[in-house]
């Protein structure tokens, strides 16, 4: 498994990806292995029960939101190898040093938003917060609580009056908010 991996990422990949996310060579060279060992068909792209392998999502409240991420950007749903690295590099930890544009305070946000913004319309309406809040939540809240956190979520982020949050308004309600924690998951022990 190790060896063919290996065998089959080019320098020159790992050099662009590098480029392009931040991630150091043998970070690289250690995602592409879990990324082959993820992809059982063996055909250098990932479905998405081959993601449903990947333990870190299987227990987050929001892996079903964080693997449709992975799926935009894709036309065939199928991830491949660049594919992967580059929505990774959205939950990559913030290190002052390794600051890079995909891990960035403001890509983290864009990324959340679109994990509340179900319809793509960019607004997020009650009924998409109430749906995230029910998947983070699960059943330890009545429903009326629910309905209560929502209501109160949209109106005080709301500043246009449209009972929707737009990612202007996502933004200012998370401004004191600690995203790049929130948002790192820890891929690479
Ligand atoms: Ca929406």
């Amino acid at each position: 498994m190790g060896n063919k991996s290996s065998l089959m990422l080019q320098e020159q990949d790992i050099k662009d990806i590098q480029a392009e996310t931040g991630y150091m060579p043998s970070q690289i060279e250690r995602l592409y292995s879990r990324f082959t060992s993820l992809d059982k068909g063996d055909n250098g792209s990932l479905s998405r029960e081959d993601f449903l392998r990947i333990p870190e999502l299987a227990i987050n409240p929001l892996g079903d939101r964080i693997v449709h991420a992975f799926f935009k950007e894709s036309q065939d749903d199928r991830v491949n190898f660049r594919q992967f690295v580059r929505v990774l590099a959205h939950f990559r930890p913030v290190k002052k040093t390794q600051e890079n544009k995909l891990n960035s305070r403001d890509e983290k946000l864009r990324f959340a938003f679109k994990m509340y913004d179900l319809d793509d319309d960019e607004r997020i309406s009650r009924e998409e917060l109430l749906a995230v809040l029910n998947m983070m939540v699960g059943e330890n809240i009545s429903d009326e609580q629910l309905n209560s956190i929502a209501e109160r979520t949209i109106l005080e982020a709301d500043r246009d009056g449209d009972r929707m949050i737009s990612f202007t308004e996502f933004c200012a309600a998370l401004e004191r908010t600690d995203v790049e924690q929130k948002m790192s998951i820890k891929f690479l022990k």
